[in-house]
């Protein structure tokens, strides 16, 4: 509702009239019955588009179309062509690099140069990576002894798992959305996605692309609208759908799991983090600072992935607080084509009120604010846009909230460890458990440490880095299941073991 009573207040100032965005349904955009609502520009309150959401009865038809689809010429489609469709996919894509990169950044308010080279390149390796590995998956076969000399063969037949619900939120829109959509498809599912209502664009602009690829209709449709009594709930409550995966929040991914319950349907999540760095006092400094403040203020903070709390080993933790700090003051805050911009507003004023709401916390908590702690003032007409000042404390513990709960802001808290032991335990300290990262020389205690973190990646040395074939995914409040190479067509598939007494 506040999302919905912002955009209205905005619209009201709009000088031009914004492009409409619908929904894409059984192979073409339709008009929705339903209220639209106003997608702001995160930069500076501008109107960028006007959505239409999606009602129950519009859902109801994506979901039939997508099942029809599946009954029809997407889930009778051999492997080999569902391959080549995603690699002409991936050609198209880079064909039109420049239309996507510019849509990711306005809808996000990222640097244009961020969504060139992460955003886009990683959609277009999704489409590759999930081509490769459906090209090449098997499956084991088992010989069964019998009694009297006598086999049985058994083998499993991999089927899709039906109509598959996308859920994706709007801190990587594109790469969220691909990283799902690509295995989905490569495993013959047909998807209904809901994007995020604060970047409804490029799910229409990749529905482009999958048409002209050869896709056929339904079996990629797009439904807009927010979550609860909206498109997000129509869409998980719906009994044609047979999975959910879903990126977001925990609390949503719990509501997600219930609406699921009734009907006993699988789910894969990626939800929040609460991510740790540990700065051993043998680290390589330099590449340390560097990592660190990439993991603290990418994309201003806002991927599950980025670390909030840095436990730095005593003896260095002036210097790494010091080199911290200098990185965070030199980051840029601009317009998203200013090639000097290293840092985007927040997606939303009301998640600014969020991060805020955070920042005011460790005031009263007793933090010291190395760098930051407030809204920055900007002019250059972006006073109107949702921005905040990267931001790092001292002097929090892992009792204080800051510590514990996901901010989702360019911030982090620095706090001092005396041995290994601490530092494995300050770091698991959480009720989530997605990433971790441990800087250090020491080979062996990277290896020890990486090891016995609670999470889903464990880094050393390095954050982000991904190869599109390892696990991805959290314990805890950070999710359930792993997507990535044949995991992700492990959820996107059912199997069937056919046992042949020979
Ligand atoms: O997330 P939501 P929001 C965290 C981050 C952030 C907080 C809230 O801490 O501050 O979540 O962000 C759809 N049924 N992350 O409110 O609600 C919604 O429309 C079905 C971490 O944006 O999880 C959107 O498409 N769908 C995260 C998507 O879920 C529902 C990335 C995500 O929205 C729904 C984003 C419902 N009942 C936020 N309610 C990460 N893990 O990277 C909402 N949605």
């Amino acid at each position: 509702t506040t999302a919905r009573q912002e955009a209205s207040r905005a619209s009201s100032d709009a000088g031009t009239s914004p492009p409409v965005l619908r929904a894409f349904v059984d192979g073409a955009f339709v008009d929705s019955a339903g209220a639209s609502w106003d997608k702001l520009d995160p930069v500076d309150g501008s109107v960028r588009a006007r959505v239409q959401e999606a009602d129950a009865a519009l859902v109801d038809r994506a979901v039939r179309a997508a099942r029809a689809a599946l009954d029809g010429a997407w889930g009778a489609a051999p492997v080999a062509q569902r391959a080549a469709l995603l690699r002409r996919v991936a050609d198209r894509i880079e064909e039109r690099f420049e239309q996507f990169a510019r849509a990711e950044s306005a809808d996000t308010g990222k640097p244009l140069a961020q969504a060139r080279e992460l955003d886009v390149p990683r959609a277009v390796a999704n489409f590759r990576a999930f081509a490769d590995t459906i090209a090449a998956a098997g499956q084991p076969s088992f010989l069964t002894d019998l009694e009297g000399g006598r086999q049985a063969l058994n083998y499993a037949v991999r089927k899709p798992l039906g109509v598959v619900a996308v859920i994706v939120p709007w801190n990587l829109p594109l790469l969220l959305l691909t990283w799902k959509v690509a295995p989905a498809l490569a495993c013959g599912n047909t998807v209904v996605v809901k994007p995020s209502e604060q970047t409804p664009t490029s799910a229409a602009l990749l529905a482009e692309v999958l048409a002209e690829s050869g896709l056929p209709a339904g079996a990629y449709n797009v439904v807009h609208g927010f979550g609860p009594a909206s498109a997000g709930q129509f869409l998980t409550e719906h009994p044609g759908v047979d999975g959910v995966t879903f990126t977001g929040s925990s609390a949503t991914g719990s509501t997600i799991m219930r609406a699921v319950a009734p009907r006993v349907r699988p789910v894969s999540f990626e939800l929040g983090g609460k991510n740790a760095a540990v700065v051993f006092a043998d680290a390589d400094l330099e590449l340390t600072l560097a990592g660190l403040a990439r993991s603290v203020f990418a994309n201003t903070g806002q991927v599950c992935l980025c670390t909030e709390r840095v436990y730095v080993e005593r003896p260095v933790f002036d210097e790494v607080a010091a080199g911290l700090a200098d990185r965070a003051g030199a980051l840029r805050l601009g317009r998203p084509d200013d090639p000097a911009t290293t840092t985007g507003p927040l997606i939303s004023a009301e998640h600014r009120a969020k991060v805020l709401s955070y920042y005011r916390l460790a005031d009263e908590q007793g933090a010291e604010t190395l760098v930051g702690g407030n809204v920055p003032v900007l002019g250059g007409g972006l006073d109107h846009g949702s921005w905040i000042e990267p931001t790092l404390w001292t002097g929090l513990t892992n009792a204080d909230r800051p510590m514990r709960e996901e901010i989702f802001g360019p911030c982090a808290a620095l706090v001092p460890f005396d041995t290994e032991d601490e530092a494995v335990r300050l770091a698991g300290d959480t009720d989530y458990g997605l990433a971790s990262a441990v800087w250090t020389t020491n080979l062996s205690r990277g290896h020890r440490v990486a090891q016995r973190m609670r999470v889903g990646l464990s880094w050393v040395n390095t954050w982000f880095l991904r190869d599109l074939r390892s696990p991805f995914g959290g314990v805890g409040l950070s999710g359930i299941g792993r997507e990535g190479g044949a995991h992700s067509l492990d959820f996107y598939s059912e199997l069937t073991n056919v046992c042949v007494a020979l």
